[in-house]
């Protein structure tokens, strides 16, 4: 079965498809009360988070944390692994070495999302690609150490001009070539790039590691017009049986995104694997 989670951050933070957390014990409460599996954080410096404390929490709720999201990072401190400036671009790796180090201590994936970077005025995009390629191979050199996950995850032109299709992203996987380097789909920027939802879903069987679900408008599941029986069938198909990650505008607040996912979601996960041990 898929699992549910939902994406917070506990920083002020710059990017709107997240939920703002007072702190983690509430929203684990209200995560628990909606019957959600896990949490997913969204951090600037992964050193900041009180490891006893998380821990403990997810002790006592039961809960999760499937991956630790790092777009913060780029957002707010223009870290990347193809900023054009060595000191940002050596930064971006380290903090990212950090993150793995604080996953591996809460069994959770590392999001590559933003992070990556982008082709900057005046590089071109084999120079950013190649940047790019190294940064990932040093840091799936460590995972891989740690036996921790990395999402790699296509994300649509709006927000990056590199690496958008789920067709790219399997290239890169491809050049990589680390067994701890998995996509992340995105099903908000997949309505955007992709000609057929589904089928590239399918394209990406046996490399999905994790799952963000957001409507076309970016909003809960189930308050825009996408087809989650077809995604959640196809994503079944292809041999994913991970989390379901909402990472959506709170609109109009945590619980109702909460109740929506889980109307939206619950009986189409049923349904899809019903008759499966
Ligand atoms: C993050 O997972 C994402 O989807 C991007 O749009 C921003 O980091
Ligand atoms: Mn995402």
């Amino acid at each position: 079965l898929f699992k549910l989670a939902v994406a917070v951050t506990l920083e002020e933070a710059r990017f709107n498809a997240v939920a703002k957390a007072k702190s983690l014990e509430e929203v684990a409460t209200l995560v628990n009360r909606y019957g959600f599996d896990g949490i997913e954080i969204s951090i600037i410096d992964p050193k900041t988070l009180d490891t006893t404390y998380v821990k403990k929490i997810l002790a006592e709720s039961g809960l999760e944390i499937p991956a630790l999201s790092t777009g913060l990072n780029y957002i707010h401190l223009g870290l990347s692994l193809t900023s054009s400036n060595r000191e940002k671009r050596e930064l971006a790796v380290k903090r990212l070495l950090e993150f793995i180090d604080l996953a591996e201590r809460l069994e959770a994936g590392v999001v590559i999302g933003l992070i990556r970077g982008c082709i900057e005025e005046g590089q071109s995009r084999e120079e950013a690609y190649k940047l790019m390629i190294k940064g990932l191979r040093k840091i799936c050199a460590y995972s891989e150490q740690k036996d921790v996950q990395l999402f790699f995850e296509p994300i649509n032109r709006y927000e990056t001009n590199l690496i958008n299709t789920v067709e790219e992203s399997l290239n890169v996987l491809e050049e990589v070539e680390s067994p701890v380097l998995k996509l992340l789909l995105d099903t908000f920027h997949m309505n955007i790039e992709e000609p057929k939802i589904e089928e590239s879903i399918r394209k990406a069987s046996r490399k999905i590691g994790h799952v963000h679900v957001a409507d076309s408008n970016r909003l809960a599941p189930g308050m825009g017009h996408l087809d989650f029986h077809a995604i959640l069938t196809a994503l079944k198909d292809a041999g994913y049986n991970g989390y379901l990650s909402a990472e959506v505008m709170i609109k109009p607040s945590l619980e109702k995104v909460l109740q929506t996912t889980g109307s939206t979601l619950k009986p189409l996960i049923k349904n899809c694997f019903k008759g499966s041990p």
